[in-house]
């Protein structure tokens, strides 16, 4: 996969995606990285990518020229006018796991960092195909969320995560939370690790961490479990994860 960013800060991404598993993939060739300054596509000897809002108001806007002049630039390197153009604001759909295993599917994904207030609106009308938001909160520019959509859609890059890491029973893959996790010391400062953990009894096991990726989803995130697809068996676990906190309560 090869993901262009758009970003007047290209140094912020050294780093974290020069890093572990996402800078691996690298290496391997699963994954190429194009960063991009705007700047580079600003028209004028200022470079100026930003300017005042028409109609006033506080703070600047993104200008369109330098943003479609990158993005056609890049497309137009061998001609990928279908390509994924992914701008992150706060406007935008919220990104998931869904989102990131469909964005995956892609071979090319072009994201676009935005700074100042945000974006000239001809931008989201004329170019781009997707607008993304990593939640309902406003940070000082799109970099960190591109970093973050990087991060989730790579790692599901065929290759990227190693068996040790993978992506196959995780959080939301299932649409439920992950279940409890431990790891040696059996006991530690008099806090022990579930026995149906040590029991070696598989079917125990996959039935105990079934209930509780169950439970905590119903506990923390009820709005996960109206949407997941539950077995037979989930509904009478579920009954059983009810009473259990019915008697608590
Ligand atoms: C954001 C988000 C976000 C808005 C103004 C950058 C900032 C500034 N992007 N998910 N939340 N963007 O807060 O994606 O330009």
């Amino acid at each position: 996969m090869r993901i262009d960013i758009l970003t007047i800060f290209p140094e912020m991404f050294q780093g974290p995606l020069q890093t572990s598993i996402i800078g691996k993939a690298q290496e391997k060739g699963l994954l190429e990285i194009n960063l991009v300054n705007i700047r580079d596509y600003a028209l004028d000897k200022h470079k100026s990518v930003d300017d005042y809002p028409y109609g006033g108001g506080a703070g600047m806007v993104m200008k369109p020229e330098p943003i479609f002049r990158a993005v056609e630039a890049i497309r137009g390197e061998d001609f990928y006018p279908q390509c994924r153009t992914i701008l992150l604001s706060p406007q935008g759909e919220l990104f998931n796991q869904e989102k990131a295993q469909e964005l995956a599917a892609s071979s090319r994904l072009i994201l676009i960092c935005g700074r100042y207030e945000g974006f000239d609106e001809r931008i989201r009308q004329h170019l781009v195909t997707d607008e993304l938001s990593i939640g309902d909160y406003i940070l000082t520019g799109g970099e960190l969320p591109a970093m973050v959509v990087v991060d989730a859609v790579s790692r599901l890059i065929p290759g990227v995560l190693g068996d040790e890491e993978s992506a196959r029973e995780e959080s939301f893959t299932f649409g439920l939370l992950e279940y409890p996790q431990y790891t040696r010391p059996k006991e530690f400062r008099g806090y022990s690790v579930p026995e149906v953990l040590l029991s070696g009894h598989h079917q125990r096991i996959r039935r105990w961490r079934r209930k509780e990726a169950l439970r905590r989803t119903w506990l923390r995130r009820p709005d996960l479990l109206a949407k997941a697809t539950l077995t037979e068996e989930d509904h009478l676990l579920l009954e059983e994860i009810k009473q259990e906190h019915g008697q608590e309560e």
